[in-house]
């Protein structure tokens, strides 16, 4: 696994999902995020339009090129406007991105939606889902809603590591490759208390 270009294995920490699935929590910036030789999505935190947007989305979309602008054009409109409604997610290739493709899927505006926590769960295990149905067996998520869309870290990260505990089957690997070290410190913190190894 690299992460700019050099081994940062020693800089993951690991956990056990189940016997045939395992967690990796680092720090970094997921556009440079691919596991070497597989087929590999990062998930791309993004808004129901899904033609862009700032965080890390924009992050995304600049690394990967105007090419993934265009695939995402091309992803048929389930309401006028809307690509990808909050809680679903969809798959286009990476392009010029290091990982085999883009998972993209949309958080839940944490002040506007009357159910966040549904939501972000949603938003996690079909990211998984449509991971699956690719046979892509390593994924990558930022902390999915904790930008732009204001979820409380530790609230998002209750949502994230339970969810993505119950549904990591077919899964070899899920990671979490995030910005912030305040973020960083909440998910470690939060996998000790799910996760007990
Ligand atoms: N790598 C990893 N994490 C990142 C990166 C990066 N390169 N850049 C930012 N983050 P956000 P949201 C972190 O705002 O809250 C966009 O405009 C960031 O520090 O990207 O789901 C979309 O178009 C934060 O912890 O996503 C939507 O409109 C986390 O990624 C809206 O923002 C998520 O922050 C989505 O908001």
């Amino acid at each position: 696994m690299s992460v700019n270009g050099r081994d940062a294995e020693k800089d993951v920490a690991h956990f056990n999902l189940s016997p045939t699935s395992s967690l990796k929590i680092q720090k970094g910036d997921i556009t440079c995020w691919f596991i070497d030789g597989s087929s590999d999505a990062i998930v791309n935190p993004a808004n129901e339009q899904m033609l862009g947007g700032g965080g890390a989305d924009g992050a995304i979309h600049r690394a990967a090129g105007p090419e993934l602008r265009k695939a995402c054009y091309g992803v048929p409109e389930v309401h006028p406007g809307v690509r990808c409604p909050t809680g679903e997610a969809r798959i286009t290739p990476g392009f010029k991105l290091p990982a085999s493709h883009v998972i993209h899927t949309v958080g839940p505006i944490y002040d506007v939606d009357n159910n966040a926590p549904a939501s972000l769960s949603n938003a996690y295990r079909n990211s998984l889902r449509v991971a699956r149905e690719k046979n892509i067996q390593y994924v990558a998520f930022p902390a999915i809603s904790c930008g732009v869309f204001g979820y409380p870290y530790d609230e998002a990260a209750t949502v994230a590591i339970s969810t993505i505990k119950e549904n990591c089957n077919a899964i070899k690997e899920v990671h979490f490759v995030l910005f912030l070290d305040d973020i960083y410190n909440v998910w470690l913190k939060k996998v000790g208390e799910l996760l007990p190894n």
